[in-house]
């Protein structure tokens, strides 16, 4: 029978169910650095380590000291947070610091990068696909009038006779004897195929797994068909290319290529001829793949993809949402790689843990100014979120760019306690994935277990989340799985992390591992 609807319950009436269903819904009510604290039923305030810190969004932690100390500053000293289309200094001083960081991290950055706000990480790649289409559609322009210029030439040419039709004019119309002369039925073949091919919307590349966000246009970059596919008609098409195989890439890349036709004028003699059409808007990649089980790319993947955009012209996106902001132990993720972004993309952490905030970068070779004055949102670029960003960034380049050296020394010696775990549970465990405080561990299929508390969930993709529940249980540690396939659990803690949490977070994945060994599944239920 149906559980009665309760009446009152006006939000995540689904997701709660679903959360206590995996053990997973627990109301925290106070947070601090590395850990979320909730109540029990006794009252007492339980301390839980907490390596999800808002899906990678906290890398200072909860309400760190120093921020919340400036988040009160500036409300104290009555900052406008809102006032917009007036001057606000803050954007150009972010901006500022953004391109030094850029400068220090990034060969040839050249001009530097143009900065626009925005508020979420989907918006901030959304604003990337708007202006990508600009600039795409300033190159069809030049390419359609160069295209006119020569039509208009060739029909004069072959109207006052001092011109004919090419032998093999490569373009033969659909239907013949329509009664235009040869020219004339060459000209309207071309401008028939180019119209159509006119109308057509750009067509985005990313990368297989690759997670971008989930609004009408970005979440159509983003590979998991459950949160894709149903919002297909809304959102522009995209074709996702494996990493790290570069010919298959390169030859993916071929076959969404488009050639718009051209009509050229020589010696007297009239032939079309394919021209490169930009049907490409731009290349969209994560340097770290977070839903991969935090997979960075490699350096022969980074200069493949960085060849494509070169070779099609199109805009390579760096999407360092996730991996930016000193997480992986640089500011830039895609800076390991040595991965040169036309545009990159940063939020998350950018907020200070505090506010939300996030910013899409142009190389100003590219950028196009007018997109200043075209583009808008109310929140965007706000005044309070604009102070923490600026607390963030100097925070992070403190002292030489101490909080990169620890995000990297943390995430290695958490690193080193997976590989240990793996190396003792190599049935079980399949690979270790990440780098810095950006990391991965993914069990083996389970779907085929003997046990069904493991074998079920395992078939419904829910393992991951059932594993949590326990650790959460268990150990007072919360871990989440890489979306919604089951089995990789990620780690994306603060640079608080202590050696404490390191050992604890051992011995639970240790714990979790003997009961997949064991097929001891009703442990994991309670
Ligand atoms: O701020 P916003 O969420 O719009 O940012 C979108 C975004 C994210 C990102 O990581 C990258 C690289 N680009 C754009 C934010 N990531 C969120 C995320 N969420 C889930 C899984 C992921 O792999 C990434 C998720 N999975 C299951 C349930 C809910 C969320």
């Amino acid at each position: 029978m149906s559980r009665p609807l309760d009446e009152q319950v006006f939000a995540d009436r689904v997701l709660n169910d679903w959360l206590d269903g995996m053990g997973l819904g627990i109301e925290y009510t106070r947070a601090e650095g590395n850990t979320l604290y909730f109540t029990d039923g006794d009252g007492q305030e339980v301390a839980v380590l907490d390596h999800v810190c808002g899906f990678g969004a906290l890398i200072f932690g909860h309400h760190d000291p120093e921020i919340v100390e400036h988040a009160k500053s500036v409300l104290d000293r009555q900052i406008p947070v809102f006032a917009q289309l007036s001057r606000q200094s803050h954007a150009q001083d972010l901006a500022a610091m953004l391109n030094a960081i850029l400068r220090r991290e990034v060969p040839d950055t050249g001009p530097g990068y143009a900065a626009i706000f925005a508020n979420s990480g989907a918006e901030a790649i959304e604003i990337c696909m708007k202006h990508a289409e600009l600039e795409r559609q300033a190159r069809v322009a030049k390419l359609v009038q160069e295209v006119d210029a020569h039509i208009e030439a060739a029909r004069q040419a072959l109207r006052e006779g001092r011109a004919t039709v090419g032998e093999d004019p490569q373009v033969r119309p659909e239907q013949s004897g329509d009664g235009l002369d040869p020219g004339e039925a060459l000209i309207a073949e071309v401008e028939r195929r180019n119209a159509a091919l006119l109308a057509r919307g750009p067509v985005y590349l990313a990368l297989e797994h690759a997670f971008h966000g989930k609004l009408v246009a970005s979440v159509q970059l983003t590979r998991n068909p459950v949160w894709r596919v149903p919002f297909a008609s809304l959102g522009p098409s995209t074709v996702f290319l494996p990493p790290d195989r570069p010919e298959a890439m390169k030859a993916a890349v071929e076959g969404v290529r488009e050639s718009l036709w051209d009509v050229v004028l020589d010696d007297g003699v009239v032939n079309a001829v394919a021209r490169d059409y930009p049907v490409i808007g731009a290349f969209f990649v994560e340097p770290v793949q977070g839903a991969n089980g935090m997979r960075p790319l490699t350096e022969a993947s980074a200069r493949a993809i960085r060849a494509v955009c070169d070779e099609v012209g199109c805009p390579l996106v760096v999407d360092e949402i996730h991996s930016g902001m000193g997480r992986t132990g640089a500011f830039f993720a895609s800076s390991h790689m040595g991965l040169r972004g036309d545009y990159y993309t940063l939020a998350k952490s950018l907020g200070g843990g505090i506010a939300k905030n996030s910013v899409a970068l142009f190389h100003r070779d590219r950028f196009r100014p007018e997109f200043e004055v075209i583009h808008s949102s109310t929140f965007a670029k706000d005044g309070f979120s604009g102070a923490l960003a600026r607390k963030v960034l100097d925070m992070l380049e403190a002292e030489g760019g101490r909080a990169y050296a620890r995000a990297a020394e943390r995430g290695d010696r958490l690193r080193e306690v997976l590989e240990s775990v793996r190396a003792e549970f190599p049935d079980v465990v399949d690979a270790v994935e990440g780098i810095g405080l950006m990391l991965g561990l993914e069990f083996t299929d389970q779907s085929q277990a003997s046990s069904d508390p493991i074998g079920e969930p395992a078939r419904a993709g829910t393992l991951g989340y059932v594993i949590a529940g326990y650790v959460l249980r268990e150990h007072r540690i919360r871990v989440l799985p890489v979306g919604p396939a089951g089995n990789s659990v990620r780690f994306e803690p603060s640079v608080h992390l202590t050696d404490e949490d390191i050992a604890r977070t051992g011995a639970a994945l240790r714990d979790v591992c003997a009961i997949l060994r064991h097929q001891e599944g009703h442990r994991l239920v309670r």
